[in-house]
């Protein structure tokens, strides 16, 4: 009797002390303590040897060491350890783990960010605006006469409920509405999105992002104009890079001007992105036209100003080679990840 209490207190030591070193430890431990053959069954044996008198005493003794036994099974299958932070699992902790995918910005944003960026050095500041305009802000400000063809229904989206509002067909709306509230000097950029009712293909589609540019003071004229957008082809396209001014009309600037740069892919010798012709366009631009002056009651005899604007679709064609406008807003995970890294 005496020596059999010993005997299982030895066990308990060593079963409190038992640590997982393989990844079956706790199946070794089972075979070892609790199978047909283990020792937890061969102590128990050792009850038909114990006085009648004592066995009740024993009994408890017994049944004690089998329920801690099988409390420590239990811990080691739970943890793969039976004592937290030692010993070893099945999982290799030292594995990298998954990748996490990283997004991108979108070509359109990190276009535009660039642009507004680059004007935002010589002193422009951004302006922005609602999408839905009524006709005031949107054509009757910026001089377009009542029989435009940009008011036909045909090309500007009007909407069902009341046609007194449209979805602005330039972000000019944005430059109206600071003209509305502040008194020159005014020098704004605005970046946004404009609808047009195009049938959609590789070269239309029936929104696109443009970025307008207005800026309004005493003495503003088209050499400051011209100097400013040289600036910023520069900074956008490299120092190589050379101008050219057309001759154009726009209702809102006179005198107007559509600008080009020579081709950045065969540097104005001729290819199929600029025709044969060495040359692409980029912006129109001009003059603001006296009566949008006016019309926000801005002195012409005083002030003068020039505006411009440019699709960033455009833009980011000729600097990434994208040919289908439609890939702009499919968003196609192949064509976007492609930007990944850009800002
Ligand atoms: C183009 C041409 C242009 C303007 C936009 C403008 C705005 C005000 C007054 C006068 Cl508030 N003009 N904007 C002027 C000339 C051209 O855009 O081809 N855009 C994609």
């Amino acid at each position: 009797m005496e020596q059999l209490l010993k005997q299982i207190a030895g066990y308990k030591e060593e079963v409190t002390s038992f640590m997982a070193s393989t990844p079956d430890a706790a199946e070794e431990f089972r075979i070892k303590w609790l199978g047909t053959k283990g020792l937890v069954k061969t102590v128990m044996s050792e009850m038909k040897n114990v006085p009648a008198d004592q066995r009740k005493e024993f009994g408890q003794v017994l049944n004690e060491f089998k329920l801690f036994v099988e409390a420590k099974y239990e811990s080691l299958k739970e943890t793969g350890q039976g004592n937290a932070g030692a010993g070893v699992s099945d999982i290799d902790w030292s594995l990298p783990g998954d990748p996490t995918p990283v997004g991108s910005r979108h070509p359109l944003s990190i276009v535009r960010n660039q642009v507004v960026s680059i004007f935002s050095r010589l002193g422009f500041a951004v302006a922005e605006g609602p999408e839905i305009e009524d006709d005031w802000h949107n054509f009757g400000a910026m001089n377009l006469p009542e029989d435009h063809p940009a008011r036909d229904m045909q090309d500007t989206f009007y909407i069902n409920r009341d046609p007194a509002w449209l979805l602005r067909t330039h972000t000019s709306s944005v430059q109206a509405r600071v003209m509305e509230k502040q008194k020159p000097p005014i020098r704004v950029i605005c970046p946004g999105r404009v609808y047009r009712n195009e049938t959609i293909s590789a070269r239309a589609h029936c929104f696109f992002h443009q970025v307008e540019g207005l800026y309004i003071d005493e003495n503003v004229s088209f050499a400051d104009l011209k100097q400013t957008l040289y600036f910023f082809v520069q900074e956008m396209f490299g120092k190589d890079v050379k101008i050219r001014f057309r001759p154009s009309y726009f209702p809102f600037t006179e005198p107007s001007a559509e600008m080009d740069i020579s081709c950045l892919i065969c540097g104005g010798s001729g290819c199929n992105v600029c025709k044969h012709t060495g040359w692409v366009e980029i912006l129109g631009s001009g003059m603001v036209h006296p009566k949008v002056l006016e019309n926000f009651n801005i002195d012409p005899e005083k002030y003068t100003g020039f505006a411009f604007g440019m699709g960033v679709e455009r833009i980011c064609q000729l600097k990434y080679r994208v040919n289908d406008l439609r890939l702009y807003s499919q968003n196609d995970i192949r064509f976007l990840k492609q930007f990944t890294g850009a800002v």
